[in-house]
């Protein structure tokens, strides 16, 4: 009888991380992060002998991952004995010619959806059935409404269904109506493919990628234990999810107001005061400057600046505007062609172009001490 499992997938293993910093020193401790957090999953599901490990599509990051990263995965499955291990492809690990999971042998508890029409495997000694679909190309405009019409489910048993895709009408991602498929009956909806977790109303949930994987993807990450209570006499089983948070670095992107008053120093002062050192040290960060700025101030050096005060740090200064009173600077120089040139810039009509010419041109001519 089933009691406890663990609904995970979107891992993404295998894949190669890029910083705009140093990309290879933080890509390579980001590729052991992203390890060690598979594998003190399989050591949980092991220590705690759960019965059924759920990966909902995009365990690999690609169908070119390394034959020893697929190895390594199927080994730690094989070592899971007490424990089933049932999978279904995404859009990035598909189940085409070119399919990772063709390229090992898998131990005998897992088992591996392989078709894009839905079936199902029934584990009899927990009394589950798990219903599921597996990508076998890298897009579907539309989910597989035949084969999930013809299914047909056993009051009886716990049934799970396993899709990867995104709930949306239009999508190239297999596109998943919630209401549709919650009308089934089914006890578990795991879902994969989007990255952030998330349960629904009916009982459906997304596990989220395990460790973030970019900037975009915040807040707290893990996987999804779920516990079973079973009203035999009525066939009726009760679910209840469970987040399992996984420690791993954080991405972290903060904006910085920046006025004409503040020193380089002052500027250093800020983007430090942005988060405590302990966090600092640990995470992944992104600063944007955003506000004026003392035209003399270069923010070219910023980032070697603040390397250390920060485990990762990358910065962009580009919507910094210099504080420049145009209109000061035409009237100082209105009896020189400093300026009419200066006048003629005012009249550029592309707001983007006006912006970059006066910035450039006034930078020029204070470096050259034609302007002060
Ligand atoms: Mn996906």
């Amino acid at each position: 009888m089933i009691t406890r499992f663990i609904h995970s997938g979107d891992f993404h293993l295998g894949r190669p991380f890029t910083f705009q910093q140093q990309g290879n020193y933080f890509g390579k401790n980001k590729r052991k992060e992203l390890w060690k957090a598979f594998d003190d999953m399989i050591a949980y599901a092991g220590k705690e002998e759960i019965q059924l490990v759920l990966i909902a599509g995009d365990l690999f990051d690609s169908v070119n991952v390394l034959t020893m990263d697929i190895k390594r995965v199927a080994e730690a499955f094989a070592g899971l004995e007490k424990t089933w291990v049932v999978l279904i492809t995404g859009n990035h690990d598909y189940h085409g010619d070119n399919s990772p999971y063709k390229k090992v042998d898998w131990s005998n508890n897992v088992y591996i959806f392989r078709e894009d029409v839905f079936r199902s495997i029934y584990i009899k000694e927990l009394n589950t059935e798990i219903y599921g679909m597996s990508w076998v190309k890298n897009e579907y405009r539309a989910f597989p409404e035949r084969s999930f019409n013809s299914l047909k489910l056993d009051d009886a048993r716990y049934n799970i269904l396993m899709v990867h895709g995104e709930v949306a009408s239009q999508t190239h991602y297999l596109p998943i109506d919630l209401h549709y498929i919650e009308n089934k009956g089914f006890d578990y909806i795991a879902l994969g493919h989007i990255h952030k977790p998330g349960m629904t109303p009916g009982g459906a949930a997304y596990c989220g990628s395990p460790v973030p994987l970019n900037f975009g993807e915040t807040g707290e990450r893990g996987y999804l234990i779920a516990t079973v209570e079973a009203d035999y006499d009525n066939n009726e089983y009760t679910t209840s999810s469970g987040f399992y948070a996984i420690p791993s670095r954080r991405y972290e992107t903060f904006e910085i107001q920046i006025t004409a008053e503040d020193s380089y120093n002052d500027i250093i002062e800020k983007a430090t005061s942005c988060d405590t050192i302990e966090n600092r040290l640990q995470n992944y960060y992104r600063l944007r400057f955003l506000g004026y700025v003392n035209p003399e101030i270069q923010l070219d050096w910023i980032n070697d600046d603040l390397e250390e005060s920060f485990y990762y740090i990358e910065t962009d200064a580009s919507l910094l505007e210099p504080d420049i009173d145009l209109e000061k600077l035409i009237q100082e120089n209105r009896d020189n062609p400093i300026g009419q040139f200066l006048e003629a810039l005012g009249n550029i009509e592309d707001p983007q172009v006006k912006k970059k010419a006066i910035i450039y041109s006034i930078e020029a001519m204070m470096s050259e001490g034609v302007l002060k």
